[in-house]
């Protein structure tokens, strides 16, 4: 039996009803919106019933738009946990598009007053940033058309959705980015602004943005892999109906915002794992070093090693020291803790996260995009170290697997882990790199190539460091250099 509208499994729906109407624009209809906004969505509409329904644009790729329309936009999460596995129908969903494809129904939904949020996850890469000001990327041709009259990038999408806005009326509207970015709400304020001051918006427009459009910060946390034909065939085992685009996902979710909502919200509150604080940004920094630094640290040792999943290279002794030495020792101190929060506890909750064999979240997922997610998990914290005098050792490490992953330097083979990794920056790394003669100019080449912040790569000693823990892994190989990093 297929999954849709007509086969709609009810007992497996979370909520007893669903919404009618469309009130939330949803950028980037991958697998993390679906598990995480998508479900606190149709679990805060079970408690309190509103028009929130969400119209979901894909950016580009039509693939999961196409079979979404086909299931009239029901889809399950296969919920994979160490005690067992479940499935649950979420329909909240109303419509759907693909920007590339209906450049301008978008931005007419984005207008429309009877959408009061539009949420992003479009992942760190997708807001094409300037790996060195943290600004928009003016040497990548996607901004640059977008600036000339396009509206292909996400910033350019949303700037020009809220023109529209704009001229019809001026409905007021919340823009909530729920990716791992630090300051997101604020980081994505910044570069529409930037993007529409670019375009020649206008003092009338900026005096409506200020008063009418917020941009909550956001801290996301749920650990989803990619869909297999193993998931679609565990759905199809347990609840008996064909889905096409399942969701795997562990059970831990959670989501903390600032309650900053320009025209109202669903009552998110009600929803598993959603908290509305003034401390957001702790919140942020605890999750985007703890977990994700670990998390970079954990794939690219793994990679490395020949480990496929997260699990396999967590529960390797030497990776496992290693990721403590990076909590305790670097990430933690870095951190000023929200109130009344237990960082042992939530430090062996993620070792337990981490460990979870039966979601088997793959290393080569977590290494993907290294270019831009850590940009978001080690400069600002290395940098507080190195300030004072030391250097981060695991966070070297970290940068050193990295680059042994996406570049490695002549002759060296990193294994097929590494060579799955998404890199969108891998064609810029090698030809930065082309000219090296040893290790050493190799690693100089990527930390002087515009590739992370100057005042990062102004340490020396940090620079050194991962030159020498490259050319540990290239001689002696990933344990090797693991060990060195836990001896200094
Ligand atoms: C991961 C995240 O892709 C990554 O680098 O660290 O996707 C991680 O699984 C999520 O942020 C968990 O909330």
């Amino acid at each position: 039996m297929k999954l849709d509208r007509k086969h709609l499994p009810l007992d497996r729906r979370i909520g007893a009803s669903a919404p009618a109407e469309t009130g939330i624009v949803h950028i980037g209809i991958a697998q993390f919106h679906r598990a995480h906004a998508a479900v606190a969505t149709a679990q805060a509409l079970a408690a309190e019933p509103g028009e929130w329904g969400i119209v979901g644009v894909a950016s580009h790729n039509p693939a999961v738009v196409n079979a979404l329309r086909e299931q009239d936009g029901v889809y399950s999460i296969l919920e994979l946990t160490p005690e067992g596995e479940s499935v649950s129908v979420v329909d909240v969903h109303r419509d759907f598009a693909v920007a590339a494809e209906e450049t301008e129904r978008v931005l007419d939904l984005l207008a429309e007053p009877r959408h009061k949020i539009i949420t992003l996850t479009v992942s760190e890469n997708g807001y094409r940033r300037d790996s060195r000001t943290g600004g928009l990327d003016r040497s990548d041709p996607a901004v640059l058309a977008d600036f000339a009259g396009g509206a292909q990038t996400t910033v350019g999408l949303v700037a020009r959705g809220l023109v529209r806005r704009f001229e019809r009326g001026g409905a007021p509207v919340t823009v909530l980015s729920c990716d791992n970015m630090v300051s997101a709400g604020d980081v994505t304020r910044s570069l529409v602004v930037e993007f529409l001051e670019e375009i020649g918006a206008g003092p009338e427009f900026f005096a409506w943005l200020e008063a009418n459009v917020t941009f909550p910060n956001a801290m996301v946390d749920r650990i989803v892999p990619a869909t297999t034909d193993a998931v679609r065939e565990a759905v199809r085992r347990i609840a008996g109906f064909d889905d096409a685009v399942p969701v795997p996902a562990e059970g831990f979710t959670m989501w903390v915002m600032e309650d900053k909502f320009a025209a109202g919200r669903p009552a998110w509150e009600h929803a598993d794992g959603v908290a509305f604080t003034d401390e957001v940004g702790k919140y942020e920094l605890v999750k985007l070093r703890l977990l994700n630094g670990s998390h970079s640290l954990i794939s690219y040792l793994g990679a490395l090693d020949g480990r496929e999943t997260i699990p396999d290279s967590r529960t390797q002794p030497f990776v496992e020291e290693c990721v403590r030495a990076a909590l305790y020792d670097e990430y933690l101190p870095s951190i000023d803790l929200p109130s009344g929060f237990d960082p042992d506890a939530y430090i062996a909750r993620l070792f337990v996260r981490w460990t979870n064999f039966a979601l088997g979240d793959k290393t080569a997922r977590v290494g993907s995009d290294g270019s831009a997610k850590l940009l978001q998990r080690i400069p600002a914290p290395a940098i507080r170290l190195l300030e004072k005098g030391s250097v981060p050792q695991q966070m070297a490490l970290t940068a050193a697997a990295w680059i042994a992953c996406v570049c490695p330097p002549q002759g060296f083979d990193p294994g097929p882990i590494a060579r799955e990794m998404v890199e969108p920056k891998r064609e810029a790394l090698a030809a930065a790199t082309a000219g090296a003669s040893n290790v050493r100019e190799h690693v100089d080449a990527v930390m002087r190539g515009g590739f992370l912040p100057d005042e990062l790569v102004a340490y020396e000693a940090f620079t050194r460091r991962v030159a020498e823990l490259v050319e540990a892994i290239v001689r002696d190989g990933v344990r090797a250099a693991a060990a060195d990093a836990l001896a200094k």
